[in-house]
């Protein structure tokens, strides 16, 4: 079925529909959208569920009754649609305020409003049911090398969020965190770039426990990286708390395309992950399907919502071939061929140590590396399978 549907978990950032197309070099190209008006189309489109920051929803600045106005006002929308808040997220990143950092400015009087502005949002997500909250670090950075002391920028970050993961467990919110890397854009680098360096920094968390990550496409493919073999590593560390699918071509500035619009083999492996689980067995990803993409500069108001169903559509037909994939007999052989389930078996026998296997001959002495180095493996004659596939030509 390519029909969206609430059971696929499809949720949406009201910054991407909403956003104005405004750029570095060119005005907005379209209106504002009400976010009430986004939760009802999104809905309508057969969206699960609706993702925001705190600025999406309520201006900075807003306080009080005129807040909470927005609040129920937001929620009566959902309670009407039906649609979930699975995540959210905060601002720190558009005021001026916070153009040296939030957590990790210079300055600290903005890095105590930058936490108290995130325990104010932690407070309205446990409200409104949301079990994952996002940290996107994207003024977390410099452009100067002299100017930032990265080992105390990261023992600031360190700190808050180690205070914000202590606040969620006290409360009992049952919140978890997800802590999203990108290499840069808008700061020069960005700390904790690829998911490889988020998963280095949970490590060092004391309460990491409840903190993961939430890669998105674009930004580890703008580090030239493979989205898919991340969040593999993801998935095995039992960290991938959260996605932003979305699309990109290639090492250049963030593009948030529509999923599936830029490198279209990657996606049809992102989504065979996902969905199917990796390849050599085991459990795939189980939480929203969530797509931070932005509708292009080109688009209309009909444009934005066409855009959004296409994210759904494409990830579905992928979701489809990928299921193919896997249950064609020709795919089951070439992966054996390829030795792909083989790769789960332990290199050393249950109990056997490395002076077992130094004394086993036939491991080293007596092996024929020569022959064992003419094999085959086939993986073109299985990617082969897996680009037909993906053209529906199988
Ligand atoms: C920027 C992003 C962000 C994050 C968001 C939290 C504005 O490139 O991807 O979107 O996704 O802040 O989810
Ligand atoms: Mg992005
Ligand atoms: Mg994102």
């Amino acid at each position: 079925m390519v029909q969206p549907t609430p059971a696929d978990r499809f949720s949406f950032g009201l910054w991407t529909v909403g956003w104005a197309a405004r750029d570095p070099f060119g005005d907005a190209t379209r209106p504002a959208i009400d976010p009430v008006e986004s939760v009802n189309r999104l809905a309508e489109l057969g969206a699960w569920g609706v993702t925001f920051h705190d600025d999406d929803l309520i201006p900075f600045g807003t306080q009080g009754a005129e807040r909470d106005a927005i609040i129920s006002r937001f929620r009566a929308a959902l309670e009407s649609t039906g649609l979930v808040v699975p995540m959210m997220t905060t601002n720190l990143f558009t005021h001026p305020v916070f153009k040296d950092g939030a957590f990790t400015s210079n300055d600290r009087s903005v890095r105590r409003f930058a936490l108290r502005k995130v325990v104010r949002n932690l407070d309205l997500a446990a409200e409104l049911g949301a079990s994952t909250y996002v940290f996107w670090g994207g003024r977390e950075g410099a452009e100067v090398d002299s100017g930032k002391d990265i080992g105390a920028a990261l023992d600031r970050y360190r700190e808050a969020i180690d205070t914000l993961g202590a606040y969620v467990k006290e409360q009992g919110y049952g919140i978890r965190f997800a802590i999203e890397p990108k290499p840069n854009e808008p700061r020069g680098d960005i700390l904790l770039p690829t998911l490889g360096h988020a998963l280095a920094f949970i490590a060092e968390l004391e309460h990491g426990d409840i903190v993961g990550i939430n890669p998105e496409v674009g930004h580890e493919q703008m580090a030239g990286l493979n989205y898919t073999a991340g969040i593999a590593q993801a998935l095995w560390a039992g960290k991938l708390f959260h996605i932003d699918l979305n699309g990109q071509r290639g090492i250049k500035y963030d593009q948030d395309l529509v999923f599936g619009h830029g490198d279209l083999l990657s996606a049809f492996a992102t989504v065979d992950l996902l969905e199917n689980g990796p390849v050599g067995g085991g459990p795939g990803y189980d939480g929203p399907r969530h797509f931070d993409y932005k509708p292009l500069r080109t688009e209309d108001l009909d444009g934005v919502w066409a855009s959004a169903a296409a994210n759904m559509r494409t990830y579905l037909l992928l979701r489809e071939r990928a299921a193919a994939f896997r249950a064609d007999p020709e795919v089951v052989e070439a992966m054996s061929v390829a030795g792909v389930g083989a790769l789960a078996q332990p290199t050393l026998d249950a109990g056997e140590s490395l002076a077992d296997l130094v004394a086993d001959r036939s491991a080293f002495e007596d092996f024929d590396a020569d022959k064992a180095g003419e094999r085959g493996y086939g993986f073109v004659r299985l990617n082969q399978l897996a680009v037909e596939h993906l053209l529906g030509a199988r």
